[in-house]
């Protein structure tokens, strides 16, 4: 029998991905410890693929059987395993052509982790592909998109050029959010398919310790989910062979069955790094086997390393534009504050709107900084209102609350009443909440500057539904992905938009130059 299963989620966090020790079988690999050049590892096909057996390998030195190879250098980082080797795929190097087999040449693929170093050998690249694998890659993609507009035809042409030069049938720009779902913000399709544009998946599809995987990798393969997989054999019983940096590495079983429940049986993915974190993955999907050469791999990697970039620039540069228009809001909002020496005029001059600055009340500069509909200043004697707010009874419980359970001077939520149940009642018209906590605000202690925005209800599109994203299988004592991805609907209640991180950069630089302020008035200025 089978049943929900939302409790056995941790599970998919056990998976110690990077321990099995088996490969898929598109290639062989040799491997030992870090500092060390004896082989300790190799899969038990590699005498398929090189024409030695495992046992004539397994305790012998590298150089043995390579004596060219590595280069000096590399050698050397082997043994000593320096920084470079860290930066994960950074400093994973391709030799083109490094031996001949039973099947004609390979390439090799070096690795180094703290742990472990890994060879992986696979079938060269023809020599006819290699005008294609090593074109370089186009220059539009080196161009940084300027607008909103820009950027969406940006990631667009990134998924059609992946889509010719993979020859898949589908690739998508799959963006995490902060939740931890995903969602598929581009699409390049082949005629005929149906769209996943739009769609959105729970966090537990892709689990935090796979994540981590595609953080250190540029790109995970899978050509075909019904091959099986090969042992890696050790020349030690139990040592484990670190696989994290590994191309070859076996794929979990929960993901076989979840791409066999979507209708795919290649998948190939990129990793899209920004400063250091994953920020997306560029799905690629396949209905029959798909292998692409490591040096074709290894481009569209470097596409989307380039796409990368552009990313990050685009995203600077927004962040500085955003902090740069609200400057003046603060400024503004900053002198309408002072307009008033004793809090008491402040009060009545903010009540009836005298504080007026550059044709706007001191209220509508406050609900446009934050683009919220209501606002408040809340001190321990008095509570200010602006816009549609809740009751000032209401105002003070919520402040009280915040004083108690949020340590953080900034605080905001698109969801307050699932936090904080008492706002329920008031939940239509202040369901999102930024709060900015000033300790020590002029003589009257902290000073609270809240914003409220309405409930927006919105619907999001599940490929199947969340609450159904795993299944607990009690006989086989198994968790499964689930097994459908029929389009699902949810209606949101009680949540407001969501405040951008450009929204919380703007309650930051707000907060900092009031106690800038406020150390200047203590300095006598
Ligand atoms: C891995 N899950 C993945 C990967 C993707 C997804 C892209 C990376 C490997 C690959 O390229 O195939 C999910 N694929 C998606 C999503 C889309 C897509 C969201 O195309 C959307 C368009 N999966 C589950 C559950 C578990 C789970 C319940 O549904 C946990 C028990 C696990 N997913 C899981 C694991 C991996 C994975 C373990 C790692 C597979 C590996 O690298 O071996």
């Amino acid at each position: 029998s089978e049943s929900l299963a939302p409790g056995f989620l941790a599970e998919c966090e056990r998976e110690q991905l990077h321990r099995v020790q088996s490969i898929q079988p598109w290639g062989c690999l040799l491997g030992g410890r870090s500092g060390d050049p004896v082989i300790r590892f190799a899969s038990a096909n590699l005498e398929e693929w090189t024409g030695w057996t495992p046992d004539s390998v397994l305790g012998r030195v590298l150089t043995e059987r390579l004596p060219d190879f590595p280069p000096k250098t590399e050698l050397a980082d082997i043994a000593g395993a320096p920084d470079a080797w860290m930066h994960a795929s950074a400093g994973k190097r391709l030799y083109p052509n490094l031996l001949s087999g039973p099947h004609g040449a390979l390439d090799g693929l070096l690795s180094c982790n703290e742990h472990t170093w890994l060879l992986e050998l696979e079938v060269a690249l023809p020599a006819g592909q290699h005008g294609e694998a090593y074109r370089p890659v186009p220059h539009r993609l080196y161009r940084m998109p300027y607008s909103e507009r820009d950027w969406a035809s940006h990631c667009q042409y990134l998924a059609d050029e992946l889509r010719t030069a993979t020859g898949f049938e589908r690739v998508m720009i799959y963006r995490f959010r902060d939740d931890g779902c995903g969602e598929v913000i581009s699409e390049s399709l082949e005629e005929g398919r149906p769209p996943y544009l739009g769609l959105r998946y729970p966090a537990s599809d892709i689990p935090l310790i796979a994540r981590n995987l595609y953080r250190l990798n540029s790109h995970r393969q899978i050509p075909d989910i019904q091959v099986g997989s090969v042992p890696v054999l050790s020349l030690d019983a139990g040592e484990v062979a670190d696989l994290t940096l590994s191309d070859l590495r076996a794929v979990s079983p929960v993901h076989l069955e979840y791409l066999k429940n979507m209708g795919v049986t290649a998948s190939l993915s990129f990793s899209v790094l920004i400063a250091g974190e994953l920020w997306g993955l560029i799905a690629c999907h396949h209905s029959q086997p798909r292998h692409l050469p490591l040096p074709v791999r290894l481009r569209c990697a470097e596409m989307t390393q380039v796409f990368t970039l552009a990313i990050s620039g685009y995203q600077s540069t927004q962040r500085l534009m955003d902090l740069n228009e609200s400057d003046q809001e603060i400024l503004a909002l900053l002198s309408a504050l002072h307009l008033a020496e004793d809090e008491r005029d402040l009060v009545v001059e903010l009540q009836d709107g005298r504080a007026n600055l550059a044709d706007k009340t001191l209220g509508q500069v406050l609900l446009s900084l934050a683009r919220a509909t209501g606002a408040a200043l809340v001190d321990d004697h008095t509570i200010v209102t602006f816009g549609r707010p809740p009751e000032a009874a209401d105002i003070r419980a919520l402040v009280d609350w915040l004083g108690e359970t949020v340590p953080d001077p900034i605080f905001a939520t698109d969801r307050l009443s699932s936090l904080f149940p008492e706002a329920m009642h008031y939940a239509e018209q202040a369901s999102g909440l930024l709060a900015v906590r000033v300790d020590g605000y002029r003589e009257t202690g902290d000073r609270w500057f809240l914003w409220w925005r309405p409930e927006q209800p919105h619907s999001v599109y599940w490929a199947g539904d969340p609450r159904k994203s795993a299944l607990f299988d009690e006989q086989r004592q198994v968790l499964s992905p689930r097994s459908s991805f029929a389009r699902w609907v949810e209606t949101t209640a009680r949540q407001s938009e969501p405040w951008s991180e450009a929204d919380r950069l703007r309650a930051k630089k707000f907060r900092s130059l009031i106690l800038h302020d406020i150390n200047a008035h203590l300095l006598g200025r």
